[in-house]
Order: C-alpha cells, then sequence, then structure tokens
C-alpha cells in the first residue's frame, strides 16, 4: 500500500501496523525494484518514500521494522553517511532517483507499507 500522505517515519510505521503491516522491506533487487515500479504506479513518479530500515537502536546496526533479516541493500553512494550524527531512518528515491538512503526519522515522507502475509 502507497501512502502519499506526508508522515514521520515513526507515524509512517504506526499507521501500517494499524492496517495489520509494516513499513515495506526488501531483501533482493527484484523486490526493490518491485517497490519502486509501485511507486511510480501509484504516483506517476519515482516520489521519495520512507521504506522499513532504521538504525534507530543502534547506530550503524539496521534492522527492518517487519522484523525480517536484514541483507540487501543498494545504497546509494556513500550511504548511509548518519549526515549530522541524526539519520536514522531509511528513504528511497531520494531526489527522484534509484537512490537509498538514511534520512532524519523526524521528516515528513510518503511511505509504503506492506502487509504481513
Ligand atoms: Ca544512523
Ligand atoms: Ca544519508
Amino acid at each position: 500500500m502507497f501512502n502519499s500522505y506526508e508522515m514521520t517515519w515513526g507515524d509512517a510505521e504506526q499507521y501500517c501496523i494499524n492496517y495489520d503491516g509494516h513499513l515495506a522491506s526488501f531483501h533482493n533487487q527484484r523486490q526493490y525494484d518491485s517497490i519502486r515500479r509501485f511507486i511510480v504506479s501509484a504516483t506517476g513518479t519515482n516520489t521519495k518514500s520512507w521504506v522499513g530500515g532504521t538504525d534507530a537502536g543502534q547506530e550503524g546496526v539496521w534492522t527492518w521494522s517487519d522484523g525480517s533479516r536484514f541483507s540487501f541493500v543498494p545504497w546509494g553512494s556513500g550511504e548511509p553517511n548518519n549526515l549530522g550524527g541524526n539519520e536514522n531512518c531509511m528513504d528511497i528515491n531520494l531526489n527522484g532517483q534509484d537512490y537509498v538512503n538514511d534520512e532524519a526519522c523526524s521528516q515528513k515522507n510518503a511511505f509504503v507499507c506492506a502487509k504481513a502475509l
């Protein structure tokens, strides 16, 4: 499910939980590509969106909010850079590009939820 209403990462995750899901995770290129295609189909463009990655628990240790194992992530060049010591949440499509970034969790973005199967 794509939601274009912009929320902080925490509010977005809570929104997804209210619909029996979590922010989306991906574990290989195919899943990553399919999330990006889904965003394009929903918005007509590569809208910057939260997904479920976070290192808020321990800096540099990334986890998925759905509890799945953290493995494949095609980070953008130089990411994650924890800019300002305060980037603990993952978004994709930075500047409309194929780019995975760590971002300040307080930023408000559109987001993608995925329902647990
Ligand atoms: Ca961080
Ligand atoms: Ca970053």
